[in-house]
Formats: structure tokens, C-alpha cells, sequence
């Protein structure tokens, strides 16, 4: 693990984005942890927040024209993410997000910010089954545009429909790669290691048994 991936864990435990208990996801699991991006909810936690995912951008050599934030958790981050690009690297990249209504007046459409066209690097918080991250797939293809990758936050490492990963099943099948600040395993090594929060391993080792993939 990176000093920037122990450094983001922290950061998100300290703000209680990232937390130990029961939680009942999308998927309808019941997990021992969860990762609430809407709680960067102060300018400091968002300036931070860009900062990890410009970081991790820059580390990924993803090659793209416009970043894309999926309504509605992706927009923040998006806008976030595009000005520390410009504030820690110096690259002024075009950003827009969707609308999940389509407007038929004034500027209209669905895409808001700059056009989304050729490659567009996706940024969210989570993925965990994949479903909400195929429909922003739909939504670049239906633009016209092409998907670069997929960054987001965490990658919970649950399986698919089959013995692969959510995240590995979207690179198999759309043929791009997705890529995260921190994976699961490493907020597991986090716990192991650091003794915080440690009674809630049994917990998180259950889970992983029964979701994870095989690794
Ligand atoms: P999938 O569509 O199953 O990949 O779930 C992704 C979405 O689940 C995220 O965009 C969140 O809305 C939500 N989620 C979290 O925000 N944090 C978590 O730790 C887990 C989930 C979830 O419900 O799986």
C-alpha cells in the first residue's frame, strides 16, 4: 500500500466517510462498512478529495480528453477532481456532468459543461455490483463519445455475476480500465495493521468470505 492510499483511509475515517458497522447496500448486501462520498462536505474535504483522485489520476496514464461525472455523486467529484488537475499539475482539462432529467429548453440535453466528446475518463465514488456505472456507459455511448476508464474512490472487490469482480467484469466487457484510489484489501490491511477500529474484523472477514473475490 501507498502512503497516499493510508493517507486517503485515514482522511476518510477521520471524516466518518468511510465507516465500520452494518450497512445495507444498493445490492442489498449487508456490509460492515461503507463509503459515503457525500461527506466531503466542507471546501477543505473537497479540495483534499481532489487532490487523491487528481493524484491517482495522474499515477494511471489514462489518456483523455473529458473528465465525466455522473450525476448525482460523480459532479463534485468531477469539478473537484478537474481543479486540482489544473491547481497540483497544471492541466486544464474539460469537465461536464449529466443531468438525470433531460431539458428541452434552454441550453437543453443532458450533458452540462464542456461537450462530451472523444475520450472521457469517468469519475464516481463507488462500485460495487456495477450497475450504476454501466448506465454512465450507455450515457457516453449514446453522446457519441468513447470511454477512456473509470476511476473511482473505492473498489469494493465484490463479486459479479461470476467469479470475477464488478470492476473486472466492466473492464472485460467494455474494454477499458477502472481504476481506484483504494481497494478493499487495503482498507482490510489498513485495519489489520493499524489495530483501529479492530473489532470489526471478524465482521469484515465474513464478508469477504462470502462476497470477495478469490484474490
Ligand atoms: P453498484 O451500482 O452496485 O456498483 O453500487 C454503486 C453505488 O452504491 C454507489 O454509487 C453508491 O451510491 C452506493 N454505495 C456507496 O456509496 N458506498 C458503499 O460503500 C457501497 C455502496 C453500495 O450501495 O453498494
Amino acid at each position: 500500500m501507498h502512503d497516499y492510499q493510508r493517507e486517503f483511509i485515514e482522511f476518510s475515517l477521520e471524516h466518518e466517510v468511510l465507516r465500520f458497522g452494518e450497512f445495507t447496500l444498493k445490492s442489498g448486501r449487508t456490509s460492515p462498512y461503507f463509503f459515503n462520498a457525500g461527506l466531503f462536505n466542507t471546501g477543505a474535504r473537497l479540495a483534499a478529495l481532489g487532490r487523491f483522485y487528481a493524484a491517482a489520476i495522474d499515477r494511471s496514464d489514462i489518456d483523455f480528453d473529458v473528465l465525466l461525472g455522473p450525476a448525482y455523486k460523480g459532479i463534485p467529484i468531477a469539478s473537484a477532481t478537474a481543479v486540482q488537475l489544473f491547481e497540483q499539475l497544471g492541466r486544464d482539462v474539460p469537465w461536464c456532468f449529466n443531468r438525470k432529467e433531460p431539458k428541452d429548453h434552454g441550453e437543453g440535453g443532458l450533458i452540462v459543461g464542456s461537450p462530451l466528446q472523444g475520450r472521457a475518463l469517468i469519475v464516481d465514488d463507488v462500485i460495487t455490483a456495477g450497475t450504476a456505472i454501466r448506465e454512465v456507459m450507455d450515457i457516453v455511448d449514446a453522446e457519441g463519445a468513447q470511454v477512456a476508464g473509470v476511476m473511482v474512490a473505492v473498489d469494493r472487490q465484490e463479486r459479479g455475476t461470476g467469479e470475477l469482480s464488478a470492476i473486472q467484469e466492466v473492464e472485460r466487457d467494455f474494454g477499458v480500465p477502472v481504476v481506484s484510489i483504494i481497494d478493499f484489501g487495503q482498507i482490510v490491511t489498513y485495519v489489520e495493521e493499524s489495530g483501529r477500529h479492530a473489532e470489526h474484523l471478524p465482521a469484515i472477514r465474513a464478508y469477504r468470505d462470502e462476497f470477495g473475490i478469490a484474490s
